[in-house]
């Protein structure tokens, strides 16, 4: 790589500057981006269906036109993702293929079922609250078509997060089985959530990511973030989370919390956890069931590419 590029690239990054699609970029660079990005994509797509799980029965008009709407979002940030990915020169198919293939990763959190109508309130809280705490750094990470993704999707993610509080805060007003299924659900979630942060900054391989400008914030630090905003919450909702240890330490100004079980998180990562299977079946049928619409787009862009060479 000349040693010229590098340092104009380095240069540019250090003073807080975009790297746009057409810029020179190292070869390293635009790898990890690929695969951040593609995960980040995958895991909105494969996101979709733990919530989607609900939809037809979701115990209101209002709560399902919420719960599609949601769903919607996050098939579309699925799409801007792809796009993003797209101008580092990798073909959506390419991409597709990893992830049916099961080549690719996605997000360790999606792997968990939604077993009542409380997930859905607690996915929103929880899982989006964790996203959003994620996404915020990356609203200014060095690569400017995902830095602008970042944007619009952090402010549909704050949307999905409220929503998800307003479910559960409604379910807390309401009879003792409701306000315990909500606790059920807290119990179930809680550590999957803190796991999506990925793993404690010594084991954290990628240290390209935050050398580069992609990751702003470390994984252990955006953790303990969420962590601190979420006991404020929870005690709003009046909910317990299923830590012991979880206290405040005055001379951190932090929460201190329990050890994570690492086992269960790399066990779902490597395929294994309880939903992974289903998960991937599930994308694969709607791929496979979707060919006729994909065909059917190819030929009406064929006839009308005839139509107008005539
Ligand atoms: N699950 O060296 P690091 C959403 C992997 S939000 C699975 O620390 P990095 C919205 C990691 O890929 C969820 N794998 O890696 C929504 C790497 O493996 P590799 C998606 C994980 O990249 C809400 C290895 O471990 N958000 O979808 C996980 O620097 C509700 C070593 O880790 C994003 O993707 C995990 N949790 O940091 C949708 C945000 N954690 O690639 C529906 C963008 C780590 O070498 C409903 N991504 N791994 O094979 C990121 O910020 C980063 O990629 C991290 C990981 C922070 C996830």
């Amino acid at each position: 790589e000349n040693p010229e590029y590098v340092a104009q690239f380095n240069a540019r990054i250090d003073a807080g500057g975009f790297i746009e699609p057409k810029d020179w970029m190292p070869d390293a660079y635009r790898r990890t981006l690929v695969r951040q990005i593609s995960q980040h994509a995958h895991s909105e797509i494969v996101g979709m269906l733990p919530e989607g799980n609900w939809i037809t029965r979701a115990p209101s008009l209002k709560r399902k036109a919420i719960l599609l709407a949601k769903v919607q979002d996050e098939g579309g940030h699925g799409l801007y993702l792809y796009a993003a990915a797209e101008t580092l020169g990798v073909s959506r198919d390419e991409l597709y293929e990893a992830l049916l293939s099961g080549k690719a990763k996605y997000s360790s959190i999606f792997n968990y079922p939604t077993l009542t109508w409380a997930d859905i309130g607690v996915v929103g809280w929880l899982v989006d609250g964790a996203a959003i705490m994620n996404q915020i750094p990356l609203c200014k990470c060095s690569y400017g078509p995902y830095a602008r993704a970042m944007i619009r999707v952090c402010k549909e993610e704050s949307f999905h997060q409220r929503q998800g509080f307003d479910l559960l805060l409604t379910m807390m007003k309401g009879t003792a089985e409701q306000r315990e299924m909500v606790q059920d659900a807290v119990n179930r979630w809680w550590w999957p959530s803190i796991m999506m942060f990925g793993p404690h900054d010594h084991d954290s391989v990628h240290t390209e990511t935050a050398r580069w400008g992609i990751k702003r914030i470390s994984n252990d630090d955006l953790r303990q973030k969420f962590v601190d905003a979420t006991v404020k919450q929870a005690e709003v909702l009046g909910v317990t989370l299923p830590d012991p240890a979880l206290k405040w330490n005055a001379e951190r100004g932090h929460h201190d919390f329990g050890a994570i079980d690492w086992d269960e998180f790399w066990n779902v990562v490597g395929g294994h956890g309880p939903c992974n299977v289903d998960r991937l079946a599930e994308r694969r049928r709607a791929w496979e069931e979707g060919a006729w619409v994909r065909e059917a787009a190819l030929a009406h862009a064929e006839k009308q590419a005839a139509r107008e060479r005539q």
